[in-house]
């Protein structure tokens, strides 16, 4: 990458790829062959991950991120769906691993309600079976994590410990090493080997969690009441209650109940460090930042919302009116 900080950082796409292009055209970027450029490459854009799935052009959004970032136009990240696409399709056992707990001979549980995820980029590749290996290869390349002296980039979480875990192991991507190897590592979640990469990556790519005190629970979106949930790590937690602590609306009678230990305890990116950009968590409404160096990308855009952008030119201080962003149609 460039050292210039122009940078427009583009949220959760999920296959919809007509938002995508009226963003690039609204943001001034220039349609070429397949791809868009900004005019004489002063700006670049990093897109922060969650390209597949969900939408109805699935396919046309990778081309276009693929054309982008093998053009130099862009920075394409990993999401938590591109690594689930990669781990999905694996089978236990294939590259010399075993891991316990799946089902069906694959590294993951392919239940109904597993499959169920995955419907959408099916449907798209079906009878593109090559193509869809190529997308795998592709998936193989984006990053974890990207950061420079003024910025740090992620899907869900930034976290330093996560991305020295990955430096330490010497990847950034999939393609660092060997994905026989790495694919298992990733998805190791009970450490059953010694060199479990799963901690690391389920932090960048899906944010941390909490397991909830005795006694609080919520119901989720499909009515199963559920004892733990997602942490908002931007949110300060040596000071906040635990319901704002927590990404999942609780009962306000939880507001006293103690924050666990290990939370409280938790690397909090304080005030003062380089801005933080990501996507992921399905936020709603109208696109405004999170705090002064945290901003979400992720409005939602597959859900009816809108697929934002931030516009960054080295800033430490962000500034919401640089925020961009087209609804959905
Ligand atoms: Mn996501």
């Amino acid at each position: 990458m460039s050292s210039k900080s122009a940078i427009d950082f583009i949220g959760d796409i999920h296959g919809h790829c007509d938002e995508l292009r009226a963003l690039l055209k609204k943001l001034g970027y220039v349609e070429t062959t397949g791809s868009f450029r900004y005019p004489r490459d002063e700006r670049t854009v990093v897109f922060l991950g969650d390209y597949v799935d969900r939408g109805p052009q699935i396919r046309e959004t990778l081309n276009l991120v693929r054309a982008m970032r093998d053009s130099g136009s862009a920075i394409a990240l990993m999401g938590n769906h591109e690594f689930n696409m990669l781990s999905f399709w694996y089978k236990n056992g294939d590259g010399g691993r075993f891991l316990k707990n799946p089902g069906r001979g694959y590294l993951r549980k392919h239940t109904l309600n597993q499959i169920k995820g995955h419907l959408k980029t099916i449907e798209t590749f079906a009878g593109h079976e090559d193509e869809f290996e190529e997308v795998k290869d592709f998936a193989k390349t984006l990053p974890f994590y990207l950061e420079t002296d003024t910025f740090c980039a992620q899907h869900a979480s930034f976290d330093p410990e996560a991305v020295s875990a990955l430096k330490n192991a010497g990847i950034s991507c999939f393609a660092d090493g060997n994905f026989d190897e790495l694919i298992y590592r990733a998805n190791d979640e009970d450490c059953e080997y010694t060199d479990s990469l799963f901690r690391p990556i389920d932090l960048l790519l899906k944010g941390p969690e909490m397991k909830l005190p005795d006694g609080v629970s919520f119901v989720d979106k499909d009515g199963k009441r559920r004892t733990s949930a997602r942490i908002r790590w931007w949110v300060d937690p040596t000071r906040a209650d635990l319901t704002e602590l927590s990404m999942e609306p609780l009962d306000e009678k939880y507001k006293s109940s103690a924050v666990p230990d290990e939370v409280r305890r938790r690397y909090f990116h304080g005030e003062d460090e380089r801005p933080v950009f990501l996507g992921h968590y399905w936020l709603k409404g109208k696109p405004q930042l999170l705090r002064r160096n945290v901003c979400c990308l992720d409005y939602s855009v597959a859900a009816g919302g809108c697929l934002a952008c931030y516009r960054f030119d080295g800033e430490q201080q962000l500034d919401a009116t640089r925020l961009v962003w087209v609804n959905s149609v």
